[in-house]
């Protein structure tokens, strides 16, 4: 059988899957697919539908959606990188979930603004109030990891490389988690991975 196929580049979305295959360590060829109109192309279009980044091929298995990417590359291959009881695998899920829809759509707004919107244009109201939004969720993030290293079970697991797959855009736009101390800390062995570096010198 062949490799596994992982589309996308790795500065965009595509770079939450590209450090979820790294982690659990297979071969697997990177075809760099950007956004825009590469992505919209009709080869990339019958991967992935939605004309975004980033998408998996596994055998007969086309998958899109980087949380699904990754939560199904650490059940397959990534062994302990995957809760090995039912209940931390919903939590797994529930992680993943929440970072997709309590912070994905906020920080948003502010990358958007601080990445995407020449300066004369930007609404510094939008990024105040999306701020002042996300305060809300990642006081349940910091409360989730009082007193612990990993979200789920006692290692790195799947739970933490989804959520912060997600919110590393808000560390590349130097999001403060000043009133956030266990985030922080979560944050800062996460973002130290090998495998994230790994990730982010692909093309
Ligand atoms: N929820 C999706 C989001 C994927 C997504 O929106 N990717 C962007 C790149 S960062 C994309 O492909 N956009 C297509 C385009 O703008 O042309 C995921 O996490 O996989």
């Amino acid at each position: 059988m062949s490799k596994p196929k992982l589309y996308g580049i790795s500065g965009s979305r595509a770079l939450r899957a590209i450090w979820g295959i790294e982690e659990v360590g297979i071969d697997y060829e990177h075809v760099p697919v950007t956004y825009g109109a590469d992505s919209k192309s009709a080869d990339y279009l019958a991967v992935n539908p939605n004309g975004r980044i980033p998408a998996l091929v596994d055998g007969d298995l086309v998958l899109f959606e980087s949380m699904a990417i990754n939560l199904y590359l650490a059940k397959k291959y990534g062994g302990a990188l995957y809760p090995a009881n039912p209940a931390d695998e919903a939590r797994a899920f529930q992680w993943s979930v929440w970072g997709i829809s309590e912070i994905e759509p906020l920080q948003m707004q502010i990358v958007v603004q601080k990445l995407f919107t020449p300066e004369d244009k930007r609404n510094p109201k939008v990024v105040e109030g999306a701020t002042k939004a996300l305060q809300r969720p990642l006081k349940v993030l910091d409360a989730a990891l009082e007193g612990r290293d990993w979200l789920v079970g006692n290692a790195f697991s799947v739970a933490d490389l989804n959520v912060a797959a997600v919110m590393q855009l808000m560390q590349m736009i130097g999001f403060s988690y000043a009133e956030h101390a266990n985030v922080q800390r979560w944050a800062n062995a996460c973002y130290a991975r090998p495998a994230l570096a790994r990730a982010q010198a692909k093309a």
